[in-house]
């Protein structure tokens, strides 16, 4: 029976449903629900977590605060927090090999800051890939915290090639004397050349940093060179092709282990956020099993058949193709601009964003690409065939942008394919017709 808050004990008010004592906010978890359901994930940054994942995320650690470190707390009652976050540390180091792991960053971005702040000081000279060639906003941009604290030299992709320009990074290097070398970016769809970076870095004394948050998923898997065998300092998220939590990760050789700890908290952070640490420790032991590995060989071959489908429907693949589980399309290719090709695939049930390419000679709110990733749709069970037919129904799309009986036809078989390939099966019961 429904009882009105006043008239309810403490109890009562604790165990109540969330559909009860926060119906909008229910609505929308639901719809969310359905979305994430009903539509073909391709944003590249995407994925969905394990139920086990969810469930952590949700536990009663999110009451804790936990200050400090494992035995080194500034509150009581944190034996349980330590369990969870020595597991979270060690399975981390065994994953990637690495000398020492911070599991407390609350983000990818909170995670470099603390990085470069524990090896740099402001002022100090920084080397990333361009933002508008496939970089990260935190490896430089002038509007963000990296661009405002450090003195920023961008090395940028060839224009014949779109790969990464190691002579111009070296000559760069060598002119400038960086402090900190950034290797890593949001939109790069090749493989990194880590022995090249670690030489350049070596020969003009600078700290050599990979930012792995796109492909941490497939370094744990053993299927993408691991940056920890070359850099001193790797940072990544863990909800992208690593499949965890939305958070982040800083990983070290032992030398920089104090400087990172003590510059995370108390120099960047608070307390941490002990729900999501338990979550990552649930997701860095399902990257241990070898279905992790099957999962993202799944993730290339998916990414690899995408890009194929597309080139023979005649949109050029920036750089030719792809090494990753990312690719950038230039849509302009074909006439088409980046944000009319996402709106329509989005009426289409297709999520794509739009995407700068290497030298675009478009403005950046509506560039000439579109980015498409395949870990998210991976995840769902798709393979080979199901990634050629989504290849044809983005070039149709793409071809009628401006045809909405085009559009509303894919999206009715973008419905029934993901019909075919329940998310999260226990909740889509719950979603209304
Ligand atoms: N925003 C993320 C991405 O989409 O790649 C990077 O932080």
């Amino acid at each position: 029976m429904l009882k009105l808050g006043i008239l309810m004990t403490a109890q009562e008010r604790m165990a109540r449903p969330l559909s009860e004592s926060d119906p909008e906010i229910y609505e929308a978890v639901q719809n969310e629900i359905e979305r994430q359901h009903s539509q073909l994930e391709l944003i590249a940054s995407e994925n969905f977590t394990s139920e086990a994942v969810l469930e952590a995320a949700a536990t009663v650690f999110t009451n804790k605060y936990a200050e400090g470190y494992p035995g080194k707390r500034y509150y009581g009652g944190c034996e349980f927090t330590d369990v969870v976050e020595n597991l979270a540390r060690e399975r981390a180091k065994r994953i990637f090999g690495a000398e020492h792991a911070n599991v407390q960053p609350h983000s990818g971005s909170q995670a470099n800051q603390a990085a470069y702040a524990a090896v740099c000081s402001p002022g100090d000279t920084i080397m990333g890939l361009n933002l508008a060639h496939g970089g990260h906003l935190t490896h430089g941009h002038p509007l963000n915290f990296s661009g405002k604290t450090y003195h920023v030299v961008a090395y940028n992709v060839r224009r014949e090639d779109e790969r990464v320009d190691y002579d111009e990074l070296e000559r760069l290097a060598h002119e400038h004397k960086p402090k900190l070398i950034i290797a890593g970016g949001s939109a790069y769809p090749r493989i990194w050349d880590f022995p090249r970076f670690r030489a350049i870095a070596d020969a003009v004394g600078a700290i050599f940093l990979v930012d792995m948050a796109h492909f941490s998923g497939l370094v744990a898997a053993g299927l993408h060179p691991n940056p920890c065998e070359w850099a001193d300092v790797v940072t990544s998220t863990t909800h992208k092709t690593l499949r965890g939590p939305r958070s982040g990760l800083i990983l070290s050789k032992q030398q920089y282990a104090a400087a990172i700890d003590k510059t995370l908290f108390p120099g960047v952070q608070g307390g941490p956020l002990v729900h999501i640490i338990a979550a990552k420790a649930v997701c860095f032991k399902e990257a241990m099993a070898p279905e992790f590995v099957t999962y993202q060989k799944q993730v290339l071959a998916n990414a690899r058949t995408l890009a194929d489908t597309l080139a023979a429907t005649g949109f050029r693949i920036v750089s030719g193709g792809t090494d990753n589980h990312l690719m950038l399309v230039d849509v302009f290719s074909r006439g088409v601009r980046g944000k009319e090709a996402e709106q329509a695939l989005d009426r289409a049930g297709i999520t794509v964003n739009k995407n700068a390419i290497p030298f675009d000679v478009n403005p950046p709110l509506n560039p000439s690409g579109i980015r498409l990733g395949s870990p998210a749709v991976t995840t769902r069970g798709f393979a080979e065939p199901e990634m050629r037919e989504v290849g044809e129904w983005i070039a149709e799309v793409l071809s009628h942008v401006s045809d909405e009986g085009v559009i509303a036809a894919v999206r009715a078989k973008v419905r029934a394919l993901t019909a075919h390939f329940p998310l999260y099966g226990w909740k889509v019961d719950q979603v209304r017709a």
